[in-house]
């Protein structure tokens, strides 16, 4: 099978939730030497942009949703060790991450920090519906140089300017670089909360936040 096949078939597994198929369909894209991000991103991700289409004109439920989130999880799994294994550290900062409140959608954040950690960052992952003193508490404790915020629903989108008026708030503002990540988040969204950063997508992302502690 050619990579291509490969990145298919990852496709295929989520877009017909096969929760038993897809251990095997990502071991095997792996052992062909399939490049694991690319599987994430040109594999499996496709296929939730479909599934995430299919709902929005009916043919999908909220229950096929679910399994397709599963599916992806465990197809993650498989592929996520096989990125680190890969990994040269380049840096030793602190991040704090977290899915803002009202949001319960994790599995783009839960690649976002597996990518942190390859590059080295200590990752205090505060997961989902997470409200924005908490966050401020986290802040205050760990002192991190990125605090990174996701959102999927446009519902939940706006707290993450909480998250940022509760930093100014708190006197924390100029002490960490925000960067903000999610389908529905824009760049003009992003500078209208005063973020320092929108990404495009997780490897974008974390390049940027790499760039933002290289000494
Ligand atoms: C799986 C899924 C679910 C699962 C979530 C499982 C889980 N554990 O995460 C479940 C079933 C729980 C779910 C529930 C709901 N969902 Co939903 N869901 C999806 C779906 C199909 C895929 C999302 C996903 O995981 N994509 C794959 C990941 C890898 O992509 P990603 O999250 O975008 O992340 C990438 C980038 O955005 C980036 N990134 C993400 N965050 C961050 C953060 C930072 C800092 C950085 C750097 C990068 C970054 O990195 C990732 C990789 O590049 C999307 C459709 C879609 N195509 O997005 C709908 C979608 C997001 N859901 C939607 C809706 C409406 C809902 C519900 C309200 C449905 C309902 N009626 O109950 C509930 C809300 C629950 C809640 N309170 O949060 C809508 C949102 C519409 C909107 N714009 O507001 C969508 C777009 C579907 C649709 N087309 O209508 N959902």
């Amino acid at each position: 099978m050619s990579d291509a096949e490969h990145l298919q078939a990852l496709k295929e597994a989520i877009l017909t939730m096969d929760l038993e198929g897809i251990t095997a369909v990502a071991q095997a894209a792996m052992d062909a030497g399939v490049d694991p991000q690319a599987a994430i991103t040109d594999g499996m991700v496709p296929g939730m942009v479909e599934v995430g289409e299919k709902f929005e004109e009916g043919e999908y439920f909220l229950s096929e949703l679910v399994v397709a989130g599963e599916v992806m999880k465990d197809g993650l799994k498989v592929i996520e060790p096989y990125i680190s294994a890969g990994a040269t550290a380049s840096t030793k900062s602190r991040a704090v991450i977290a899915t803002v409140e009202g949001d319960s959608h994790d599995i783009g954040k839960n690649i976002v920090v597996t990518l942190l950690g390859v590059q080295g960052f200590d990752v205090e992952d505060l997961g989902i519906d997470v409200r924005a003193d908490d966050i401020v508490e986290k802040v205050r404790e760990h002192k991190p140089a990125v605090v990174a915020l996701s959102a999927l629903l446009s519902t939940t989108m706006p707290h993450m300017g909480d998250v940022i008026e509760a930093l100014k708030a708190a006197g924390l503002r100029s002490s960490v670089k925000v960067i903000v990540g999610g389908s529905p988040v824009t760049p003009a969204f992003a500078a209208s909360i005063g973020a320092d950063h929108c990404a495009a997508n997780a490897i974008e992302g974390v390049n940027k936040c790499a760039e933002w502690v290289k000494k």
